[in-house]
Protein backbone atom coordinates (compact mmCIF):
# COMPACT_ATOMS: atom_id res chain seq x y z
CA UNK A 1 0.00 0.00 0.00
CA UNK A 2 1.09 3.57 -0.71
CA UNK A 3 -0.90 5.31 1.83
CA UNK A 4 2.57 6.37 4.22
CA UNK A 5 3.80 8.02 1.22
CA UNK A 6 2.41 11.70 1.63
CA UNK A 7 4.11 11.65 5.06
CA UNK A 8 7.58 10.55 4.10
CA UNK A 9 7.51 13.49 1.52
CA UNK A 10 6.89 15.91 3.77
CA UNK A 11 9.54 15.01 5.86
CA UNK A 12 12.25 15.31 2.50
CA UNK A 13 11.36 18.49 2.00
CA UNK A 14 11.58 20.02 5.57
CA UNK A 15 15.18 18.72 5.46
CA UNK A 16 15.90 20.10 2.64
CA UNK A 17 14.76 23.31 3.92
CA UNK A 18 17.02 23.46 6.83
CA UNK A 19 20.26 22.61 3.63
CA UNK A 20 19.09 25.53 2.15
CA UNK A 21 18.76 28.18 5.01
CA UNK A 22 20.50 30.94 4.28
CA UNK A 23 21.73 30.15 0.68
CA UNK A 24 23.18 33.48 -1.42
CA UNK A 25 20.82 34.05 -3.77
CA UNK A 26 23.12 36.29 -6.05
CA UNK A 27 26.72 35.39 -6.19
CA UNK A 28 29.08 37.64 -7.43
CA UNK A 29 32.81 36.53 -8.59
CA UNK A 30 36.27 38.58 -9.54
CA UNK A 31 37.47 35.99 -11.13
CA UNK A 32 41.48 36.89 -11.18
CA UNK A 33 44.56 35.13 -11.98
CA UNK A 34 44.28 33.63 -15.33
CA UNK A 35 47.51 35.81 -16.68
CA UNK A 36 49.43 34.04 -13.21
CA UNK A 37 48.08 30.56 -13.93
CA UNK A 38 49.52 30.84 -17.35
CA UNK A 39 52.92 32.26 -16.20
CA UNK A 40 53.29 29.43 -14.12
CA UNK A 41 53.13 26.52 -16.26
CA UNK A 42 55.00 28.27 -19.05
CA UNK A 43 52.43 28.85 -21.28
CA UNK A 44 50.98 32.26 -22.87
CA UNK A 45 48.65 34.12 -20.52
CA UNK A 46 45.67 33.17 -23.31
CA UNK A 47 46.31 29.78 -22.43
CA UNK A 48 45.01 31.39 -18.90
CA UNK A 49 42.16 32.67 -20.30
CA UNK A 50 41.11 30.02 -22.02
CA UNK A 51 41.06 27.89 -18.77
CA UNK A 52 39.56 30.07 -16.94
CA UNK A 53 36.51 29.61 -19.09
CA UNK A 54 35.77 25.82 -18.66
CA UNK A 55 36.08 26.84 -14.89
CA UNK A 56 33.08 29.35 -15.20
CA UNK A 57 31.23 26.43 -16.98
CA UNK A 58 32.13 24.00 -14.17
CA UNK A 59 30.82 27.19 -11.36
CA UNK A 60 27.67 27.45 -13.44
CA UNK A 61 26.91 23.69 -12.83
CA UNK A 62 27.40 23.76 -9.55
CA UNK A 63 25.28 27.16 -8.73
CA UNK A 64 23.03 25.33 -10.43
CA UNK A 65 23.46 22.24 -8.04
CA UNK A 66 23.29 24.66 -5.38
CA UNK A 67 19.94 26.88 -6.20
CA UNK A 68 21.87 30.13 -6.64
CA UNK A 69 19.43 32.54 -8.19
CA UNK A 70 22.05 34.39 -9.90
CA UNK A 71 25.92 34.42 -10.89
CA UNK A 72 27.49 38.29 -11.66
CA UNK A 73 31.05 37.31 -13.50
CA UNK A 74 33.14 40.22 -14.00
CA UNK A 75 34.75 39.02 -17.50
CA UNK A 76 36.21 42.09 -18.86
CA UNK A 77 36.67 45.61 -16.87
CA UNK A 78 36.40 48.86 -18.98
CA UNK A 79 40.13 48.84 -17.87
CA UNK A 80 41.26 46.08 -20.03
CA UNK A 81 41.25 47.67 -23.09
CA UNK A 82 44.85 48.92 -22.38
CA UNK A 83 46.07 45.09 -22.12
CA UNK A 84 48.09 44.22 -25.60
CA UNK A 85 46.03 44.02 -28.76
CA UNK A 86 46.25 40.47 -29.20
CA UNK A 87 45.19 39.17 -25.83
CA UNK A 88 42.19 41.60 -25.88
CA UNK A 89 41.51 40.34 -29.89
CA UNK A 90 41.32 36.61 -28.23
CA UNK A 91 39.21 37.78 -24.90
CA UNK A 92 36.60 39.05 -27.52
CA UNK A 93 36.46 35.53 -29.36
CA UNK A 94 35.64 33.67 -26.06
CA UNK A 95 31.63 34.75 -25.81
CA UNK A 96 31.30 33.01 -29.11
CA UNK A 97 33.65 29.78 -27.79
CA UNK A 98 31.86 29.62 -24.87
CA UNK A 99 28.54 29.82 -26.31
CA UNK A 100 29.36 27.61 -29.43
CA UNK A 101 30.68 24.89 -26.51
CA UNK A 102 28.14 25.18 -23.76
CA UNK A 103 24.48 26.65 -25.18
CA UNK A 104 22.86 22.95 -25.47
CA UNK A 105 23.94 22.83 -21.70
CA UNK A 106 22.91 26.11 -20.45
CA UNK A 107 19.25 24.91 -22.04
CA UNK A 108 19.44 21.83 -20.53
CA UNK A 109 20.52 23.66 -17.19
CA UNK A 110 17.33 26.25 -17.60
CA UNK A 111 20.42 29.05 -17.28
CA UNK A 112 19.63 32.56 -18.89
CA UNK A 113 22.51 34.64 -20.22
CA UNK A 114 22.63 38.50 -19.61
CA UNK A 115 25.66 41.00 -19.35
CA UNK A 116 26.15 44.10 -17.91
CA UNK A 117 28.08 47.38 -19.15
CA UNK A 118 28.70 49.02 -21.99
CA UNK A 119 27.41 46.57 -24.57
CA UNK A 120 28.06 49.02 -27.56
CA UNK A 121 31.35 49.51 -27.94
CA UNK A 122 32.27 45.29 -28.02
CA UNK A 123 33.24 44.48 -31.45
CA UNK A 124 30.23 43.62 -34.01
CA UNK A 125 31.31 39.35 -33.45
CA UNK A 126 31.44 39.94 -29.85
CA UNK A 127 27.92 41.34 -29.60
CA UNK A 128 26.03 39.03 -32.54
CA UNK A 129 27.59 35.98 -29.78
CA UNK A 130 26.02 37.41 -27.37
CA UNK A 131 22.82 38.38 -28.75
CA UNK A 132 22.58 35.14 -30.06
CA UNK A 133 23.10 32.94 -26.44
CA UNK A 134 20.71 35.95 -24.91
CA UNK A 135 17.94 35.47 -27.70
CA UNK A 136 18.58 31.59 -27.12
CA UNK A 137 18.16 31.14 -23.34
CA UNK A 138 15.66 34.30 -22.45
CA UNK A 139 12.90 32.28 -22.02
CA UNK A 140 15.17 30.11 -19.30
CA UNK A 141 13.80 30.79 -15.64
CA UNK A 142 16.31 28.92 -13.94
CA UNK A 143 19.79 30.79 -12.75
CA UNK A 144 20.25 33.63 -14.37
CA UNK A 145 24.18 33.91 -15.70
CA UNK A 146 25.15 37.29 -15.72
CA UNK A 147 28.21 38.41 -17.36
CA UNK A 148 29.86 41.56 -16.67
CA UNK A 149 31.36 42.77 -20.20
CA UNK A 150 33.23 46.00 -20.62
CA UNK A 151 31.91 46.74 -17.46
CA UNK A 152 32.77 49.34 -14.48
CA UNK A 153 31.59 50.19 -11.39
CA UNK A 154 32.17 54.59 -11.62
CA UNK A 155 31.14 54.02 -15.49
CA UNK A 156 27.96 52.39 -13.70
CA UNK A 157 27.30 54.97 -11.74
CA UNK A 158 27.99 57.61 -14.28
CA UNK A 159 25.45 56.20 -16.93
CA UNK A 160 23.14 55.59 -13.91
CA UNK A 161 23.28 59.12 -13.13
CA UNK A 162 22.55 60.41 -16.76
CA UNK A 163 19.57 58.66 -16.64
CA UNK A 164 18.19 60.24 -13.64
CA UNK A 165 19.05 63.30 -14.85
CA UNK A 166 17.20 63.14 -18.06
CA UNK A 167 14.36 61.45 -16.16
CA UNK A 168 14.57 65.08 -14.00
CA UNK A 169 15.14 67.10 -17.32
CA UNK A 170 11.76 65.10 -18.64
CA UNK A 171 9.86 66.06 -15.67
CA UNK A 172 9.05 62.34 -15.27
CA UNK A 173 11.02 62.77 -11.73
CA UNK A 174 11.63 65.89 -9.09
CA UNK A 175 15.24 66.15 -7.87
CA UNK A 176 13.57 65.23 -4.28
CA UNK A 177 12.31 61.97 -5.09
CA UNK A 178 15.72 60.92 -6.30
CA UNK A 179 16.74 58.06 -3.70
CA UNK A 180 18.43 54.83 -3.55
CA UNK A 181 15.81 52.88 -5.11
CA UNK A 182 15.84 54.96 -8.07
CA UNK A 183 19.43 55.13 -8.18
CA UNK A 184 19.32 51.02 -8.25
CA UNK A 185 16.78 51.19 -10.89
CA UNK A 186 19.51 52.92 -13.30
CA UNK A 187 21.76 50.76 -12.84
CA UNK A 188 22.95 48.09 -15.00
CA UNK A 189 21.64 45.43 -12.10
CA UNK A 190 17.92 47.13 -12.15
CA UNK A 191 15.77 44.53 -10.84
CA UNK A 192 18.70 42.01 -9.40
CA UNK A 193 19.13 42.39 -6.09
CA UNK A 194 22.08 43.39 -4.25
CA UNK A 195 25.15 40.14 -4.43
CA UNK A 196 24.37 38.35 -1.04
CA UNK A 197 28.25 37.08 -1.20
CA UNK A 198 31.51 38.28 -3.47
CA UNK A 199 34.32 35.63 -4.35
CA UNK A 200 37.46 37.20 -4.97
CA UNK A 201 40.24 34.32 -6.34
CA UNK A 202 44.00 34.90 -6.50
CA UNK A 203 45.06 36.64 -3.73
CA UNK A 204 44.03 39.88 -4.30
CA UNK A 205 41.60 41.82 -1.45
CA UNK A 206 40.59 44.99 -3.70
CA UNK A 207 37.42 45.39 -5.74
CA UNK A 208 39.41 46.79 -8.87
CA UNK A 209 35.64 48.87 -9.91
CA UNK A 210 33.71 45.93 -9.79
CA UNK A 211 29.79 46.42 -8.82
CA UNK A 212 30.51 49.50 -6.48
CA UNK A 213 27.31 50.48 -5.61
CA UNK A 214 25.70 46.91 -5.27
CA UNK A 215 28.50 46.00 -2.82
CA UNK A 216 27.41 48.26 -0.05
CA UNK A 217 26.43 45.41 2.39
CA UNK A 218 27.88 42.45 0.51
CA UNK A 219 29.72 39.49 2.29
CA UNK A 220 33.46 39.24 0.88
CA UNK A 221 35.40 36.27 0.47
CA UNK A 222 39.10 35.87 -0.85
CA UNK A 223 41.05 33.27 -2.13
CA UNK A 224 44.52 32.83 -2.98
CA UNK A 225 43.62 30.17 -5.61
CA UNK A 226 44.21 31.04 -9.21
CA UNK A 227 40.69 30.87 -11.08
CA UNK A 228 41.98 28.39 -13.78
CA UNK A 229 42.40 25.97 -10.42
CA UNK A 230 39.16 27.35 -8.37
CA UNK A 231 36.47 24.76 -8.46
CA UNK A 232 33.12 23.26 -7.00
CA UNK A 233 34.96 22.50 -3.65
CA UNK A 234 36.27 26.01 -3.05
CA UNK A 235 32.59 27.39 -4.04
CA UNK A 236 31.00 25.23 -1.68
CA UNK A 237 33.41 26.23 0.99
CA UNK A 238 32.89 30.03 0.25
CA UNK A 239 29.32 29.39 -0.19
CA UNK A 240 29.00 27.00 3.56
CA UNK A 241 31.29 30.16 5.47
CA UNK A 242 28.74 32.77 4.46
CA UNK A 243 25.85 30.53 5.71
CA UNK A 244 28.10 30.08 8.99
CA UNK A 245 28.42 34.16 9.27
CA UNK A 246 24.66 34.78 8.50
CA UNK A 247 24.19 31.91 11.05
CA UNK A 248 26.20 34.11 13.48
CA UNK A 249 24.57 37.29 12.91
CA UNK A 250 20.89 35.59 13.40
CA UNK A 251 21.82 34.30 16.82
CA UNK A 252 22.69 38.34 18.46
C1 LIG B 1 35.96 35.36 -20.47
C2 LIG B 1 36.92 33.43 -19.17
C3 LIG B 1 36.77 33.43 -17.68
C4 LIG B 1 37.98 33.93 -16.97
C5 LIG B 1 38.13 35.41 -16.96
C6 LIG B 1 38.36 36.17 -18.24
C7 LIG B 1 38.28 35.41 -19.53
C8 LIG B 1 32.97 33.52 -20.60
C9 LIG B 1 32.60 34.64 -21.32
C10 LIG B 1 31.28 34.93 -21.88
C11 LIG B 1 30.80 36.24 -21.96
C12 LIG B 1 29.54 36.50 -22.48
C13 LIG B 1 28.75 35.48 -22.91
C14 LIG B 1 29.19 34.17 -22.84
C15 LIG B 1 30.46 33.90 -22.34
C16 LIG B 1 33.75 35.45 -21.34
C17 LIG B 1 35.15 37.22 -21.76
C18 LIG B 1 36.17 36.60 -21.05
C19 LIG B 1 35.38 38.55 -22.38
F1 LIG B 1 27.52 35.72 -23.40
N1 LIG B 1 34.22 33.62 -20.22
N2 LIG B 1 34.73 34.78 -20.64
N3 LIG B 1 33.94 36.66 -21.89
N4 LIG B 1 37.00 34.74 -19.75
Amino acid sequence: MVIRLPFFRKKRKKLERIELDNTPEHIAIIMDGNGRWAKKKGLPRIAGHKEGMTVVQKIVRSAVKYDVKVLTLYAFSTENWKRPKPEVDFLMRLPKEFSHIYLPEMMENNVRIDTIGDFDSLPTHTKKAINHAKEKTKNNDGLLLNFALNYGGRYDIIQGMKKTLKQIENGELSVEDVDEEIISNNLFTAGINDPDLLIRTSGEERLSNFLLWQLAYTELSFTDVLWPDFNEELFKKAILDYKKRKRRYGGI
